[in-house]
């Protein structure tokens, strides 16, 4: 019965946004698109509303799906789309970050595994004030930014390699 149930879960939940709260922070829909199989990397993407008084700070992401996992913004310089590291992503008292495709994002490199949509990926965000919070990512659909075709400048390309999707 079990069982049944949370397959049943399983096979409803890609159809549906899934949201936390941690203290003052709503974590609304932690979501990877589903990489190819071939994948060395994927990108991550969730929306972080502050509800709270004072600023708060995503400083970074662990998560045993892969080797490296960092946070990315995406500059656009003579019209090509670059992605840089981003030290720590603030979020004001009253404001929603949202990390979408061609905008900000977590980027996990090194896959440890393949994803299957529908599949729940755990990872913990680590905040400046609030600590760690464990999530979980939804694998969705693939779709959303192309990372194959995004220029990575001075990025070490041995450790960044974008290539599989
Ligand atoms: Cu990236």
């Amino acid at each position: 019965m079990k069982h049944a149930l949370l397959a049943l879960m399983l096979l409803a939940s890609p159809a549906l946004a899934h949201d936390k709260m941690a203290g003052d922070l709503q974590i609304i829909h932690p979501m990877i698109p589903q990489p190819a199989s071939s994948a060395k990397s994927a990108a991550g993407y969730v929306t972080i509303s502050n509800e709270g008084e004072t600023p708060e700070a995503l400083i970074g992401i662990r998560t045993p799906f892969a080797q490296s996992s960092t946070l990315h913004t995406t500059i656009h310089e003579d019209g090509i789309a670059k992605m840089r590291p981003l030290a720590e992503l603030v979020i004001e008292p009253g404001d929603t970050v949202n990390l979408e495709p061609n905008g900000m994002h977590l980027m996990f490199m090194g896959l440890t595994g393949a994803a299957q949509e529908g599949d729940m990926i755990s990872a913990t965000l680590i905040f400046r004030n609030a600590g760690e919070v464990a999530v979980e990512f939804m694998v969705d659909p693939a779709a959303g930014a192309d990372h194959s075709t995004m220029d990575h400048g001075s990025l070490d390309r041995s450790t960044m390699d974008h290539s599989g999707h």
